[in-house]
């Protein structure tokens, strides 16, 4: 407790406070940012008590760079919002030593340099990129990339990890640097942290990068302190006062003089042999790295050559990721189960000896439906291969015949649904087989609500998969529709749901009824309805009600929609069931505005494009529809007849054929020139 009037502190107090923070400061980058301690841990732990000490006397000697600032400050109700002054770049990836090839030839073309490119090769780390802003040597706002222009403020989280400079060491240091990098949670700290997670009965993290993502994003910076959070620093966004030095790898040592702690494992390679040389060194020594790594990045070391060759979308053309294959891993298979899906759909998923694949524990793997489980012949106590990459869900590879053991079982297709009893069915020679149940499936009725709910669905925010399913199990809800009549006074006698939340939850749900009608439609989860077949349908029908009367044919004649999911949408709509459900909804208040007439002869006629990659203030959606408007046609792969690729970042193979087949790619800033025309 502070007191209440505090005594003026002493010049004495006052200079003390001052020695202690630069001691204490010093000692904490020798230890965090260099590995190499210059005092015991017990020495700074006693100056640390002395520095409080003086601080709870005086606590207007307290400043925000002070170390023992860094146990974490009061919990917030939510994290503001920061607009990057520099935009926060996402790189492209390569996923084999071809596309890093390709990636090097293209730079060396576009430069029209003849002589090989040096890099800096560093290390991906797997964890949350972060930018952290000092004004006047002192760190003032650190935030989350967010969409790459505007991220949250998580100051006082960041605050809290010892490897980030509090104050920067060089009374030359830049008026204003912004500098980027990864927070992630090494791998010791992780387990361990999960251990004793685990010993108290409370929630684990499934991998390193998970942990650091829910550790930063903690409204009370005080669990973030409590977290074992490093951090790496990779470049620099904004600089004002100051100047960057003319090669990456040479700001890297300038920021490691500034106090910020850099990646050992960075290093400057000659030519993409040397890139490819260092990637193989890596992927040897990921093994034993103190922290999870996915790939490898490749960044052209001159600045000047970096600043001629400038961006694509989000990502720079000067850069790239160079990833990891997808890991697998030996174990077990224990038992062959089905799940069912939305649609009835069963997928057999087997159960697992847990193994740590990929960073992450693994106790289940797909099997994707019944051809795949036959082709492969997996049988519950063989010994398998399981795959996982990235955040995909984990597959059984392949099995290992040479290690199956006597009396290992071979699983058949049930022909009952293990959750409702109806029989299962496979449609001809489909691979697909189906609970016959429909809204008489307890799974089939919550993966349809689940579904409607959904992000690119209905976006009712607070409505997770959970949720529903408490919501289907307590029989509270059966269709979307019933949704509509939950109240807030209910909602609130749920476990671990208060009347705040169940009041945010009734608004979201009440807010959802203002929806497009191409959302509406995907909503419904209509069999083969994604959200490009939703706008095809609702460009050609405006009003809902011409298509709940269309029949088949009539359907078949929207574009791109084919017999079999015209014969779907007409079943849909004629299934009386459905038609009441619809019903519902509409008479529970769910509206759109009208849908503007289609351009037949619009600026973009005859026109097909190709979306790829991750645009930044267009979700697809809004790109496809823009397109049609125009009369233009979204396509989902490259050829000869494409007109134009739209490429965000991220953007992949279809990029890479658009390069090769001379297609004409746009940029975001181009494609929303071109949208001008209407
Ligand atoms: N090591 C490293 N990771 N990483 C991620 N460097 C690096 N650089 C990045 C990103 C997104 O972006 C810059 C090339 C802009």
């Amino acid at each position: 407790m502070c007191p209440q009037n505090p005594a003026a502190p002493t010049d004495g107090a006052a200079a003390r406070a001052a020695e202690l923070r630069e001691l204490l400061e010093r000692y904490n980058y020798r230890y965090h940012a260099l590995d190499d301690p210059e005092v015991p841990d017990a020495e700074y732990d006693r100056l640390m008590l002395e520095l409080r000490a003086i601080e709870s006397q005086f606590p207007q000697l307290i400043v925000p760079d002070s170390p023992t600032m860094r146990v974490g400050a009061a919990p917030i109700a939510a994290f503001g919002a920061v607009k990057h002054r520099a935009a926060m770049l996402s790189l492209d990836n390569a996923f084999s030593e071809e596309e890093v090839r390709d990636f090097d030839r293209r730079i060396r073309e576009r430069l029209a340099h003849g002589d090989a490119i040096r890099y800096t090769a560093e290390p991906k780390l797997d964890g949350l990129a972060i930018s952290a802003r000092y004004e006047n040597g002192i760190f003032v706002q650190g935030a989350t990339r967010g969409d790459g222009e505007t991220g949250e403020d998580i100051t006082q989280n960041l605050r809290t990890i010892k490897a980030l400079p509090l104050k920067l060491r060089a009374a030359d240091a830049p008026r204003v640097i912004e500098v980027r990098g990864e927070v992630f949670m090494p791998l010791a700290g992780f387990r361990r942290f999960n251990e004793e997670a685990s010993a108290r009965g409370e929630k684990t993290f499934i991998n390193p990068r998970n942990a650091a993502a829910g550790s930063l994003r903690q409204l009370d910076p005080r669990m973030t302190a409590a977290r074992p959070l490093d951090l790496f620093i990779y470049g620099i966004g904004v600089i004002e006062g100051g100047e960057l030095p003319p090669y990456h790898s040479e700001t890297l040592q300038e920021l490691r003089r500034l106090g910020f702690k850099i990646c050992p494992q960075s290093k400057v390679v000659e030519s993409v042999e040397g890139c490819l040389a260092y990637y193989r060194e890596m992927a040897v020594a990921r093994a034993s790295l103190p922290y999870q790594i996915d790939g490898v990045v490749y960044k052209v070391d001159d600045v000047r050559l970096q600043r001629r060759l400038g961006f694509i979308s989000r990502a720079p053309r000067w850069a790239v990721a160079h990833k990891f294959p997808a890991e697998e891993a030996l174990t077990v298979v224990r038992g062959i189960e089905f799940q069912v899906g939305r649609t009835g759909a069963l997928t057999p998923v087997a159960r697992l000896e847990p193994a740590f694949v990929g960073g992450v524990t693994v106790s289940n793997a797909t099997l994707h439906n019944m051809d795949e489980l036959t082709r492969k012949d997996v049988r519950v106590g063989d010994t398998v291969v399981i795959r996982r990459a990235g955040d995909v869900i984990p597959e059984v590879a392949r099995v290992l015949p040479e290690r199956r053991v006597d009396g290992a079982q071979l699983v058949t297709l049930p022909s009952e649904c293990p959750i409702c009893g109806s029989p299962v069915l496979r449609e001809g020679d489909q691979a697909v087989a189906r609970c016959s149940g429909g809204r008489r499936c307890a799974a089939q009725r919550k993966g349809e609500i689940q579904h409607f709910a959904s992000r690119r669905a209905m976006d009712i925010q607070g409505l997770g998969d959970k949720l529903v399913e408490q919501l289907v199990d307590g029989g509270w809800i059966q269709t979307p529709a019933d949704l509509f009549s939950l109240q807030a006074e209910q909602l609130a006698t749920l476990e671990r749901m208060g009347e705040r939340s169940a009041q945010k939850l009734c608004d979201a749900i009440e807010g959802a009824k203002h929806t497009t009608l191409p959302r509406f439609l995907y909503a419904l989860g209509i069999r083969d309805v994604g959200e490009a077949t939703a706008l095809a349908l609702a460009q050609y029908f405006p009003e809902l009600a011409q298509l709940r009367r269309a029949g088949q044919e009539e359907i078949q004649r929207v574009p791109d929609v084919g017999p079999v999911v015209a014969k779907q949408v007409a079943a849909y709509f004629a299934d009386t069931e459905n038609a009441a459900m619809v019903d519902r909804l509409l008479a529970a208040g769910i509206t759109w505005p009208d849908s503007p007439p289609l351009h037949a002869g619009g600026s973009q006629r005859d026109k097909t494009f190709v979306l790829t990659g991750t645009l930044e203030s267009l979700t697809r959606e809004e790109a496809t529809e823009a397109i049609v408007q125009r009369g233009g046609k979204v396509s989902a792969g490259v050829s000869k007849k494409t007109s134009y690729v739209v490429a965000g970042a991220e953007a992949g193979s279809k990029l890479k054929k658009a390069e090769q087949l001379g297609i004409p790619i746009l940029d975001e800033a181009a494609f929303l020139e071109l949208l001008k025309k209407v």
